[in-house]
């Protein structure tokens, strides 16, 4: 098969950056240049201060998570690391497939180090000494870049154990995922892992206490990860100093459609969607953005002052998710798209509970007959939608469920589509 072309950073290599500023710079094959590059200070800044001291600073950080539902890193570790069940487990989650997400794989190809590092340091902090790292399907170069540096960081003494001679024991394994975007939903992970289906478990027990094989389990994103690398080199009050009081710390965004600079970008939290999108090449005749993905919502062109923060998109009525800037110019067929979003979670639907299973057929069916005009009443069929919409938000297990119609309310609401 081809190889994935390398996706686009458009500010790599430049000074100032946190999370990106290896990303292009670094050579990443080699543990060697990682080192070069600052690698392995954190880690031996988080042995140096020991378990407890780690998870404060995370705490004190801010540090919330960045998968989309911004749960606080540090109370994460915390519950996890006080559980008396043994053994912890440490899960990455790098199944990133939330449409329009590119983030992780670009941390993934180009910085593959900063990963292991960073999971080193979690699974220290919460008491594991196995993490997995369950890795999208599709993506064939994060695989060879990650399978080569977890080698060559075993083979250094990085991983496996005795790790840097301190007497705590570590080792990663990858687990790849095959296609289905539900096995990014955490408990549906560790059920894919166990070697079962890839269908979500209801919550509560929640993971740090009942996690994979039923262990206390700390689950995080690649980029939640990655932010501890930081927060342990400049500590944690200057890391809180970045950013607003509730969302602190540098934020990627993946910007794509119609901008002429599309690629992964890192701001403060703060900044506005019109700066990004400013920065990324925005058109003069921008229709629509859809923000935080497919799970996410739609804002119109006036709205470019929404902060990009988590407090400041929920004020808004939308959400940031996972980092998501779709932007669609007045050239884009938006009912097409919307059914194509509306195509993406029939799909993929577990199909374990019936609001999802059944609404997200629904969902499709009722676009299709307004797009296509062969329903005899499109409003009708958006009295249909949003009955649908409600009970697949208020009735489903997981956030697949809960947030399919995000989007299409949104388009409804704030676009006027259809009208
Ligand atoms: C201990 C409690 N832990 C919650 C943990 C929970 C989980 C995290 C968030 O994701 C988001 C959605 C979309 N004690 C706890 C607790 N936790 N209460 O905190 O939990 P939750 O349930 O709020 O969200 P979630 O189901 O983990 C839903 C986003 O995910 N999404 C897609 C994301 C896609 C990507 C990607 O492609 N990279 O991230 C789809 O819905 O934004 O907000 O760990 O265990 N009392
Ligand atoms: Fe499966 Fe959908 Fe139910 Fe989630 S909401 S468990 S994806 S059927």
């Amino acid at each position: 098969a081809e190889p994935p072309a390398e996706l686009a950073v458009p500010q790599a290599g430049q000074e100032g950056l946190l999370l990106l500023s290896r990303i292009g710079k670094v050579d990443p094959s080699s543990l060697d240049d990682y080192r070069a590059h600052g690698g392995y200070t954190a880690l031996r800044t988080a042995f140096d201060i020991g378990p407890a001291a780690v998870i404060r600073e995370v705490t004190d950080s801010g540090l919330l998570g960045r998968g989309g539902a911004a749960f606080p890193t540090g109370r994460k570790w915390q519950a996890t690391a006080s559980q008396p069940d043994h053994p912890h487990y440490l899960v990455c989650n790098a199944d990133e497939s939330e449409p329009g997400t590119f983030k992780d794989r670009v941390i993934m190809e180009g910085d593959p180090y900063s990963l292991i590092e960073s999971m080193t340091i979690a699974g220290y902090a919460t008491g594991a000494h196995l993490g997995y790292l369950y890795l999208r399907g599709e993506y064939p170069r994060a695989l060879e870049r990650l399978d080569h540096a977890i080698a060559q960081a075993r083979a250094r003494g990085l991983l496996g154990d005795d790790v840097l001679g301190q007497g705590y024991a570590f080792d990663i394994e990858i687990r790849r995922g095959a296609g289905a975007y539900i096995c990014g939903e955490e408990t549906a992970l560790f059920n894919s892992i166990e070697g079962y289906r890839g269908e979500p478990r209801s919550k509560p027990p929640f993971p740090v206490e009942k996690g994979l094989f039923g262990k206390p389990t700390a689950e995080n994103n690649v980029e939640t990860l990655v932010n501890v690398l930081p927060i342990l080199t400049m500590g944690a009050e200057a890391y809180a100093a970045i950013g607003t009081d509730k969302s602190t710390g540098p934020k990627l965004f993946c910007v794509s459609g119609s901008v002429e600079r599309p690629g992964i970008y890192e701001l403060p939290f703060g900044a506005t969607l019109g700066e990004l999108l400013t920065l990324s090449g925005m058109p003069d005749n921008l229709r629509a953005v859809l923000l935080g993905g497919a799970a996410g919502g739609f804002v119109r062109p006036d709205e470019l002052d929404i902060p990009l923060t988590f407090e400041g998109t929920r004020d808004a009525g939308t959400t940031l998710g996972s980092g998501v800037v779709l932007a669609l110019d007045d050239t884009v067929p938006l009912p097409r798209v919307l059914l194509r979003i509306a195509e993406f979670f029939r799909d993929e639907s577990c199909g374990q509970c019936v609001p999802c299973r059944v609404g997200t057929v629904r969902q499709e069916e009722a676009l299709h007959r307004i797009v296509e005009r062969t329903g005899a009443d499109a409003a009708a069929d958006i009295d249909l939608l949003r009955e649908v919409g409600r009970t697949m938000r208020d009735a489903s297990i997981c956030g697949l469920g809960q947030t399919a119609w995000n989007a299409v309310e949104s388009a409804i609401d704030r676009l006027g589509a259809y009208k």
